[in-house]
């Protein structure tokens, strides 16, 4: 009987470690693949864009994390690649809260004119889509993309934002075309 009542103790001590595992905030975080996108002016190259399908962050943790797994932040290099990010955005919306960060930041505190990704480097060369009076407060030098209507740019404090989805990229070499 003793033994019976052990096992049982022991069993259920095991039981809540397993339960408070599960609870760790370094669980692995599972991500959804939103979509992929051939880079224009290359017929090799696609890059694919990854969203955790439960986790959110700050934007200041959003590269570290998708570095964690492989990937990087995204970077929406050319008009129709951010075209094409926040349409796969509007298929999946209900992915979002009312924010979705992006790899951006302003290239000088001075000016919010313009920005570059942190990825790549690359300045932003074209005409962003801002939501309604955007970009505003002095203090937000980081992008994000606010679903309001559709998913357009907002600048957002890199440091102490909200915590939101945030879209990692993956540049991927389409092996059966450098065959042909
Ligand atoms: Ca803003």
């Amino acid at each position: 009987m003793k033994l019976v009542l052990f096992s049982l103790v022991i069993i259920g001590f095991c039981v809540l470690i397993r339960t408070d595992d599960s609870k760790h905030p370094d669980d692995e975080i599972v991500f959804k693949k939103l979509g992929s996108y051939r880079v224009s002016g290359s017929f090799n190259v696609k890059k694919t864009y990854w969203v955790p399908r439960h986790f959110k962050a700050q934007w200041q943790y959003a590269r570290p994390i998708c570095h964690a797994y492989g990937f990087d932040i995204v970077s929406l290099e050319t008009l129709e690649e951010y075209e094409a990010v926040a349409e796969m955005c509007e298929k999946e919306r209900d992915l979002f809260g009312s924010f979705v960060h992006v790899g951006g930041v302003a290239i000088s505190k001075r000016s919010k004119t313009d920005w570059y990704w942190v990825s790549s480097r690359q300045t932003v060369s074209y005409n962003m889509t801002w939501q309604d009076g955007q970009p505003d407060n002095d203090n937000e030098w980081c992008l994000s993309l606010q679903k309001d209507g559709q998913f357009k740019f907002n600048d957002i404090s890199c440091y102490g934002s909200w915590e939101e989805k945030f879209i990692c990229q993956k540049i991927e070499r389409i092996y059966e075309e450098l065959d042909k």
